[in-house]
């Protein structure tokens, strides 16, 4: 049961793109508009087409609405293809979008050219529509493909918040970020009071459904203050606040806390509370001291047990 669950979480892509529930987005960049015209009735019916005429509109609409595939014409006044491919290669936003390249037929070495500069595929001028088609049809699949393969690897699959792998590069990079820029950052280690008898009572299913619940509630209650939450482990939780001092962690740690309270699921008639809770640690980088990330971890996972051991359903900071 558990299995079916997740799977229809995360469903392989169909490789027919008219059943893919949400539709690709294709950008067509010319300044040509006939050119612009003809790719998209060409293209119409594989799903939401926008167009810009210039290298700089391009770039405008790339950064903002993030399409599956760029059409890029090489040879545009003022700013080229290339250009515009190596600007979109060095933004984070734009960077995994995948671009082919339009060229005029019989330039191989701007072919080449193209593909070295990050771009996955050609077409050459005039069209034929079927080629045009079938090589962009194969690409937004393969792009589908892409993301389902990223998601997979960095969403957990029972409760769908990012899972170990994604908090392990976040805290590295959240690290690294604080010690360069000295800014605070503080970590919040989460887990769940009495789950053992959770699961005994109403079994392992149940207890499925609860974990999403919790994890569910943590996300939204971190959205408020951009704290990223991930499923560290089986119960337990974890929540980086970056630009985060020591005092604002623990008030933001209380806020997730108070968020799975207000669930208010009830537990188990065996657990030592009547709804479900959490217990929460929380730790902040010490620019003064000469800490480790693992340091770091030590001391929000003390003040995890000191908070078990105070009781539960409560926070311990510092
Ligand atoms: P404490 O308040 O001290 O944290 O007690 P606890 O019972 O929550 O902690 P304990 O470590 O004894 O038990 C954790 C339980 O969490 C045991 C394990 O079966 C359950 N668990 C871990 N991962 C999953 C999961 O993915 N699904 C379900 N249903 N249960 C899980
Ligand atoms: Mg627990």
């Amino acid at each position: 049961m558990d299995q079916t669950r997740q799977m229809t979480a995360m469903q392989a892509p169909h490789p027919d793109i008219a059943a893919w529930e949400q539709p690709p987005k294709i950008l067509v960049v010319d300044d040509e508009p006939l050119n612009v015209q003809v790719l998209c009735e060409v293209l119409a019916d594989f799903g939401q087409i926008s167009f810009a005429t210039s290298g700089a509109k391009a770039l405008e609409l790339a950064e903002r609405e993030r399409p599956d595939l760029v059409l890029l014409d090489v040879m545009m006044p003022e700013m080229d293809g290339y250009t515009v491919c190596i600007e979109m290669k060095a933004r984070d936003r734009t960077r995994d979008i995948p671009v082919i390249f339009v060229t005029a037929l019989g330039m191989d070495d701007d072919e080449a050219k193209g593909i070295e500069l990050g771009a996955i595929d050609y077409i050459t001028k005039p069209f034929s529509a079927p080629v045009v088609r079938a090589r962009v049809r194969s690409q937004l699949v393969l792009k589908r493909y892409r993301d389902y393969l990223s998601q997979v690897a960095y969403i957990d699959g029972l409760t769908g918040v990012p899972n170990r792998r994604n908090f392990d590069d976040r805290i590295d990079a959240a690290w690294r970020d604080s010690v360069l820029r000295n800014r605070p950052l503080s970590l919040a280690l989460i887990d769940i009071d009495f789950f053992k008898q959770y699961n005994d009572h109403y079994g392992h299913g149940a207890g499925d459904e609860c974990l999403t619940r919790v994890a569910g509630a943590l996300k939204t209650a971190a959205q408020a203050f951009s704290g990223f939450v991930a499923r560290y482990g089986g119960e337990e939780f974890a929540c980086i606040l970056e630009g985060t001092d020591e005092v604002v962690a623990a008030e933001r740690a209380e806020k997730l806390r108070a968020a799975v309270e207000a669930q208010a699921m009830v537990h188990a008639p065996t657990a030592g509370n009547s709804i479900v809770t959490v217990s929460v640690g929380t730790a902040a980088r010490n620019p003064q001291a000469d800490e480790t990330l693992r340091d770091m971890f030590q001391r929000a996972d003390n003040n995890l047990y000191a908070a078990k051991r105070l009781g539960r359903n409560c926070v311990i900071s510092g």
